[in-house]
C-alpha cells in the first residue's frame, strides 16, 4: 500500500532501525520505545490486523511469531520473561494498520495492560 508506513519501512524509503529479517518479516526498534526492549515484528506483505493476517496467511503470522521468538532471544529478554502484543482495532490502541507484534521485555511488564 502506497501510504502505508510500514510499507514504506519494508521497501526501504523511510528509515528504521531494522533488527532482524526473514524471508516474509522485517523487525525493527519502536521509535517510542515502552521498555529497554521494544521492537516491532511486521510482515512485508499488507495486512491491517492480526485477525486479518491470520484469515489470510496462518503460515506468514507462524513465520512472525518465530520471528518475535528470536528477537527476545536475541536481546537478551526471553529468560527473564516478555510479551508479544498486537494491539487490534482502534480501542485496543491500534494506530498503524499494518499488523505488528510488539516484543516488549527487559523490565517488569504490570498486568492488567492499560
Ligand atoms: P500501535 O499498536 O498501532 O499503537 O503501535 C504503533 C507503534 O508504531 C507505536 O509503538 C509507535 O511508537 C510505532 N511507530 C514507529 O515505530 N515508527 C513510526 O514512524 C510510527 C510509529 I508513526
Amino acid at each position: 500500500m502506497t501510504d502505508c508506513l510500514f510499507c514504506k519501512i519494508v521497501s526501504g524509503d523511510v528509515p528504521a532501525k531494522i533488527v532482524r529479517e526473514s524471508a516474509g518479516t522485517v523487525a525493527f526498534r519502536d521509535i517510542n520505545p515502552q521498555a529497554p526492549t521494544h521492537v516491532l515484528v511486521i510482515p512485508r506483505e499488507h495486512h491491517p490486523t492480526v485477525g486479518e493476517l491470520a484469515a489470510a496467511d496462518p503460515e506468514l503470522l507462524a513465520e512472525l511469531l518465530g520471528e518475535a521468538r528470536q528477537v527476545a532471544e536475541d536481546e537478551g529478554v526471553a529468560e527473564g520473561g516478555y510479551r508479544i502484543v498486537f494491539n487490534t482495532g482502534p480501542q485496543a490502541g491500534q494506530t498503524v494498520f499494518h499488523v505488528h507484534a510488539h516484543v516488549l521485555g527487559g523490565r517488569g511488564l504490570n498486568w492488567p495492560p492499560g
